[in-house]
């Protein structure tokens, strides 16, 4: 029924992902406001990067029936959490709470569901901080709430889990060398938090014997 109305008139469908589209530029520019902010006032800049994407057509229908949800529009937009997602790349693992407590401050910003899994690793060995919220878009004669997942991960964090990404969808690994990939790339991802956590307390330690005299600069420059 879903695919004939696809078949029908994508109009509805089409409006919908272009909602998704408009939410990820809000949260995107609220990041960028951020990372500005912590540029001029600290001197330092904790988002290393952004990426954001739109769930393909192909995965959405694929995730629609795995979860066996109802094909319809209202229901995907309840049920489907990560049709919008982005994705914020910090250098250190303390900026991503820093950088994810100040954006979950923002009055339009509704949690919906928070999963860290940098405190609890998946058993694939997979970190990151995950955020489901709601952020309003404003529409000529609405505000809508979208929902959009947020993951927060190190520069670490990310190349793991882009590597692993690779294999999880690979089909044709013969199942020994499979059980090899996993456990390598389970080995690989305590010594990549090892490490997260060693430049994160180098880190601390320059911050600690920063110079006194370094004043939080502002917009303006003194004459
Ligand atoms: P893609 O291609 O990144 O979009 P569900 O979303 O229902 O499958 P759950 O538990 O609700 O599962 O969501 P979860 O696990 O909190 O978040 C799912 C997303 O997190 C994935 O999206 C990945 O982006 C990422 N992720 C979670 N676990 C792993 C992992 O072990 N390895 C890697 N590389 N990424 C992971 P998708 O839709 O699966 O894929």
């Amino acid at each position: 029924e879903f695919l004939d109305m696809m078949q029908r008139n994508r109009k509805p469908f089409d409006l919908l992902m272009s909602y998704y589209q408009c939410a990820i530029m809000e949260i995107e520019t609220k990041f960028k406001v951020l990372n500005e902010e912590y540029s001029l006032e600290y001197d330092k800049n904790p988002i290393e990067g952004i990426k954001s994407r739109i769930k393909s057509y192909d995965s959405l229908l694929k995730k629609i029936r795995r979860k066996d949800i109802p094909m319809t529009l209202e229901s995907i937009e309840k049920n489907i959490t990560d049709i919008a997602g982005v994705r914020v790349i910090c250098s250190f693992p303390a900026d991503i709470y820093e950088v994810a407590d100040s954006f979950l401050r923002q009055d339009d910003i509704t949690l919906l569901e928070r999963k860290d899994y940098i405190q609890n690793p998946k058993p694939s060995g997979y970190r990151s901080l995950h955020l489901i919220v709601q952020v309003p878009i404003f529409l000529q004669n609405e505000k809508k709430p979208v929902t959009v997942e947020v993951q927060f991960r190190t520069i670490a964090m990310d190349f793991w889990a882009s590597l692993e990404h690779k294999m999880r969808y690979k089909k044709n690994i013969p199942a020994e060398q499979m059980k090899y990939l996993q456990d390598e790339l389970y080995d690989c991802a305590e010594q990549s938090a090892a490490l997260d956590k060693r430049m994160q307390s180098i880190r601390n330690l320059i911050a600690e014997n920063k110079e006194e005299e370094e004043e939080p600069k502002g917009f303006f420059l003194p004459l």
